[in-house]
């Protein structure tokens, strides 16, 4: 699969902080998922740079076109993440179990530094989409990057058409099983939550299909719901989770710089992490958001 479409921000990149910084006006990170606040913040852009609304209107319509989309040169302060995505979709919580953020920061700790999330591991994240537990996953995920050095941690991203096709082609009848409503889904750290059944593919009927996906949620599903679905069905997720690691999958791989903000749909894309060098510092911040759309300028 080629790399993902790419937006350069680069005349905006100032612009942007300064409108946020204005727009903020010293309010805590929680107000600005207020759509007020962030037309305020995209007029004085448009201010700034004349035309900046036509650019950010670029990046509902390459997500809807190709599901993902890397931004370049983008500020990555929490506040500038959100204005920037919150003038095009509307900002999501991450819902994380230490309470829900607007702006989760994820990596590795390095020893001595605050890092928002229990997420420390440097281990290999395999192929998954995120909130798969929660009732309504966020539409699209934004991991913008602080710091990607030393080796390792690279980004993968499969798209699911591109696994049902190959799928089908093969003449693999299980993956109708996919489509079953009732795959338990539970986090395996939030046992005592019930399970969120749902299908791990949704039919659109136009030849394309939503994902929800993680091999250790339906994992710890099955061992808690055993009866939730016919040892057929499981077969279905076992025999996905074996194309989804399959060496040959189709898959773009990229390493995310400073300043980068890969956006995609997380129902249309799996995405997953190579293993980070123990002596590699990286740190990455997670949006969430849903239902993008073109900026809608304030009328004055
Ligand atoms: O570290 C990354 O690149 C991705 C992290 C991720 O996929 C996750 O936390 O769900």
């Amino acid at each position: 699969m080629p790399h993902p479409p790419i937006l350069d921000l680069e005349n905006c990149a100032s612009a942007l902080a300064d409108a946020t910084d204005r727009a903020r006006a010293g309010r805590p990170l929680d107000d600005l998922a207020d759509s007020g606040i962030q037309l305020e913040a995209v007029h004085r852009l448009n201010q700034l740079v004349p035309g900046a609304t036509t650019t950010l209107n670029q990046i509902p319509t390459a997500l809807a076109q190709h599901g993902l989309l890397l931004l370049r040169n983008v500020p990555a302060a929490d506040d500038t993440l959100l204005i920037l995505l919150g003038a095009v979709a509307a900002p999501a919580t991450t819902c994380e179990a230490n309470g829900p953020r607007l702006v989760d920061h994820l990596s590795p700790a390095v020893s001595g530094e605050e890092r928002h999330r229990a997420q420390n591991q440097r281990s290999e994240m395999l192929l998954h989409t995120d909130a798969s537990a929660q009732q309504a996953p966020p539409d699209i995920v934004g991991l913008a990057c602080v710091a990607n050095e030393g080796n390792g941690g690279g980004s993968v991203l499969v798209a699911v058409d591109d696994i049902v096709k190959r799928m089908c082609q093969d003449g693999q009848k299980r993956t109708i099983g996919l489509l079953q409503n009732d795959f338990p889904y539970i986090h395996p750290q939030r046992t005592e939550r019930p399970a969120t059944l749902a299908p791990v593919l949704r039919d659109l009927g136009d030849g394309h299909f939503h994902v929800r996906y993680r091999k250790e949620n339906l994992e710890t599903g099955k061992a808690l719901c055993p009866d939730a679905l016919t040892e057929d069905t499981w077969a279905a997720a076992k025999l996905f989770a074996r194309y989804l690691e399959a060496d040959s999958r189709p898959q773009t791989t990229l390493r995310l710089q400073r300043g980068d903000y890969l956006l995609f749909d997380n129902r249309r894309y799996l995405h997953g992490r190579a293993a980070i060098d123990p002596a590699a510092y990286r740190l990455l911040k997670r949006t969430y958001f849903t239902h993008p759309t073109k900026v809608q300028e304030p009328v004055r």
